[in-house]
């Protein structure tokens, strides 16, 4: 008998519960819990630990699938799965959904996080939520995948079929598997996810179009953001430096915030700072005061400073795709 592993990652809701459960023989473990938090606006529950679930192809391979949870906060499993349980696995299944703002920051942050497994191992994406949204298209990806320098394999499929993942997963597994093992896989079923119902749910109805690389922020966020833990208030401003709206009362770390929005042009201008979506500086009362740059919003987070930045970071990135 040969063993295969395979990780999933990949953001919050792009389907890696569900694929890992579609694909499972038995039903799979997973370590869902109610998202209190953000990511309970597009779906109620989310991965606090990891999922785990497995194939058995013939008699002689089985496939054991691990499942990340996409949250950055939880990011301690990501190190035990990626250099522990799963570090032999034989390819990294980056799931990417499609209708969320930025698939190619998604790309960019999980690719970097994941860079070591993918570097011994190979990589394959699978983009979810077509059906939902058609852009961006397959060469979006194909170009995005050469722009990063990366070498992987691009399906598009639904994590709720089965059927969808089978040329994914064929491609994710060692070639000497025999045809008639995938063949007898291919039969199997089970009955997993109630399509009929999360299709009907209600924000895949109102999926704004694909924008490139473009964003605007809504002045919501400032109120949405007050409920990540250990944000003490934020600030949105234009690039002239007025602020459009506030949870702080405190005139001069606006004005401050308003002068850093008045340098974006020249941050986009300086090459160095091509790729700087985010600052952060240290705020008078010595808390973190992180700077969000989104074309010409400026959106200034004040937190405690213990909380860690990075995964303000991507709080705030998943909070942006919400709106
Ligand atoms: N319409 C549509 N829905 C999909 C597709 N793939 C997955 N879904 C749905 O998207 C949601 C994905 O949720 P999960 O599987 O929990 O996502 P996850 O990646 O495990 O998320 P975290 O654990 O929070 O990181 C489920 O409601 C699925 O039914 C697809 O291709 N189309
Ligand atoms: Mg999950």
């Amino acid at each position: 008998m040969t063993e295969h592993k395979l990780i999933f990652v990949g953001p919050v809701g792009s389907g890696k519960t569900t694929a890992i459960s579609s694909l499972s023989d038995e039903e799979s473990l997973r370590t869902d819990a109610k998202a209190s938090d953000i990511t309970g606006i597009r779906k109620q529950t989310t991965t606090v630990a990891l999922d785990y679930g497995q194939i058995s192809l013939s008699d002689d391979h089985k496939v054991r699938l691990y499942g990340t949870p996409g949250q950055v906060r939880f990011s301690f499993m990501w190190d035990l799965l990626a250099n522990d349980l799963a570090a032999d696995s034989h390819s990294v299944v980056l799931l990417l959904d499609n209708t969320r703002n930025q698939p190619l920051r998604d790309l960019k942050f999980y690719t970097q996080e994941f860079a070591q497994l993918i570097h011994r191992s190979r990589l394959m994406i699978g983009v979810t939520r077509s059906d939902v949204r058609d852009e961006p298209t397959l060469s979006h990806y194909h170009n995005w995948v050469e722009e990063l320098n990366l070498q992987a394999e691009i399906f598009f499929i639904d994590a709720r079929r089965k059927e969808t993942m089978l040329s994914l997963l064929k491609c994710a597994l060692p070639s000497e598997i025999p045809e008639s093992a995938w063949e007898q896989y291919r039969q199997t079923t089970r009955e997993t996810i109630d399509i009929t119902e999360s299709e009907s749910s209600p924000q895949t109805q109102d999926t704004t179009p694909f924008q490139g690389d473009h964003l605007v922020i809504k002045e919501s966020i400032v109120t949405d953001i007050l409920n990540v833990r250990g944000v003490q208030g934020a600030v949105l401003a234009n690039a002239m430096g007025d602020i459009l709206t506030s949870s702080l009362d405190n005139p001069e770390l606006e004005e401050y915030i308003g002068y850093m929005a008045g340098m974006v042009p020249a941050f986009q201008a300086a090459s160095a700072f091509d790729n700087a979506r985010s600052i952060l500086v240290k705020s008078p009362s010595g808390n973190n005061l992180s700077i969000f740059i989104e074309d010409d919003q400026v959106l200034g987070v004040l937190s405690a400073q213990r909380t860690s930045v990075r995964t303000l970071k991507q709080q705030v990135e998943d909070i942006l795709q919400w709106e």
